[in-house]
This record gives C-alpha cells, sequence and structure tokens, in this order.
C-alpha cells in the first residue's frame, strides 16, 4: 500500500522517545505498539548524539517495514533517507518544509508539529502530509511547551477535513473520551503508552475507542 494510504488509515500515532525508553529496549517498545496495532512509528531521540540516533533508526526501521509500519525519524531527514524510513517529523523552528521536501523527494512523508490553528493552517499550505496539533495538555515530553487546551481542535478538523490531524500532548486513557469529544480523530500518545505496563492492549484499546466513532 502507498504510504498516504497507509497514513490516511492511522487513528494512533506511536512514538519511541528515547526519554523514556532505553536503548536496549528499542526493539521492544516498539514491537509492543504495533503489535496493538500502531501503523505509525517515530523515532525520537532528544538530545542524543546523531550516530546514536542513526543506529536506533536502522534498528527500527526492518521491524516496521516487516510489520507494514510507517516508520518516521524525528530531526534528522538524512538519517530517515539512509535508513530508509518513510518519513520525517520536524517542528516550527526546523526551517521551511519546502526545504526539507526538496531534500527528501516526493515520496516520503513530512510532518510538522504544530501548536496553534494559524501554525496548523500553515503547515497544511505548506505541504505537510500531516500535522501534530498540540499540547493539549501540560506534559513532560515536551517541557516548557504551554498547554493549549481543546477548544481548537474541533476548529482545526473541521478546517482541514480529512486532513490528518494528529492531537497530542497529555493524552492517555482518563483523558482521550474528552478529547474525541471535542473533535479529535487522531491522537499521538507517548508516555502513557511507553509507560504502561501493557502497551499492546493499551494501544489496541485506543485504537478501538477511535476507530468507533
Ligand atoms: N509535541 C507536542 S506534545 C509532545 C510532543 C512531542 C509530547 C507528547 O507526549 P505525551 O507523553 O503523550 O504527553
Ligand atoms: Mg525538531
Amino acid at each position: 500500500m502507498d504510504r498516504r494510504e497507509i497514513l490516511a488509515g492511522c487513528r494512533l500515532y506511536g512514538i519511541v522517545d528515547m526519554g523514556y525508553v532505553s536503548p536496549d529496549h528499542a526493539e521492544e517498545a516498539a514491537a509492543a505498539l504495533i503489535r496493538g496495532g500502531v501503523r505509525i512509528l517515530q523515532l525520537r531521540a532528544k538530545g542524543m548524539p546523531e550516530e546514536d540516533v542513526r543506529m536506533l533508526a536502522y534498528r527500527l526501521q526492518p521491524l516496521c517495514c516487516e510489520a507494514g509500519c510507517l516508520f518516521i525519524v524525528n530531526d534528522y531527514p538524512e538519517i530517515a533517507m539512509e535508513c530508509g524510513a518513510d518519513g520525517v517529523h520536524v517542528g516550527q523552528d526546523d526551517g521551511a518544509l519546502k526545504e526539507v521536501r526538496k531534500m527528501i523527494g516526493e515520496g516520503m512523508l513530512v510532518g510538522r508539529s504544530t501548536h496553534s490553528p494559524e501554525q496548523a493552517l500553515a503547515a497544511h499550505a505548506e505541504g505537510a502530509d500531516y500535522i501534530g496539533f498540540g499540547p493539549l495538555f501540560p506534559t513532560g515530553t515536551k517541557p516548557g511547551r504551554p498547554a493549549i487546551g481543546l477548544d481548537d481542535v474541533c476548529r482545526v478538523g473541521e478546517a482541514l477535513g480529512d486532513y490528518p490531524v494528529f492531537c497530542i500532548g497529555g493524552i492517555n486513557g482518563g483523558s482521550l473520551d474528552r478529547v474525541m469529544e471535542h473533535g479529535a480523530r487522531r491522537v499521538v500518545i507517548v508516555s502513557w503508552l511507553l509507560l504502561h505496563e501493557d502497551p499492546a492492549g493499551a494501544a489496541r484499546d485506543v485504537i478501538q475507542k477511535l476507530e468507533g466513532r
């Protein structure tokens, strides 16, 4: 299946965030999320030396590929291209999307973090394949980034139609219903899944809820 077709069907976006996972357990964390039904998975390794990120990317890419799960590398378009990832994820401070697209080409996916409706619409207009929208709630995974709350979720969803908007930030089994009540159809959940005693089961439950709407 085409990358963008797989992306269109993704409701839960998983992240192997190296702030929560020891390098020895990266595959295990990825495999659990994939077992739970995650079909888009990002490697996020803030503060790690580039060489270590590259090594992890080379380890996770085949695992995702075999499972039919899109593999996205945070911050490093070059590593994403080298290891055969499906795409790259960049933040607001990572330069113009046009430049990233020029580097990776049309076939690979590019995602952008957005923190306001204006940024969300801009990323869409600039050709991001999907956006993260948040943090909805305060989160230790992205410290110092103010929560934007739930009020704009519906507005962004309505403005962008079927375009993949993944709500992110502080979402867990307890807050998911409220996030969905505000119109979210897709979410990224990081720490709650990675620290869960049964990440696969928890991911499965989340996907079931999201697909039920
Ligand atoms: N961007 C906005 S919030 C966030 C990122 C990467 C972290 C989300 O992590 P968690 O643990 O699900 O709150
Ligand atoms: Mg970045």
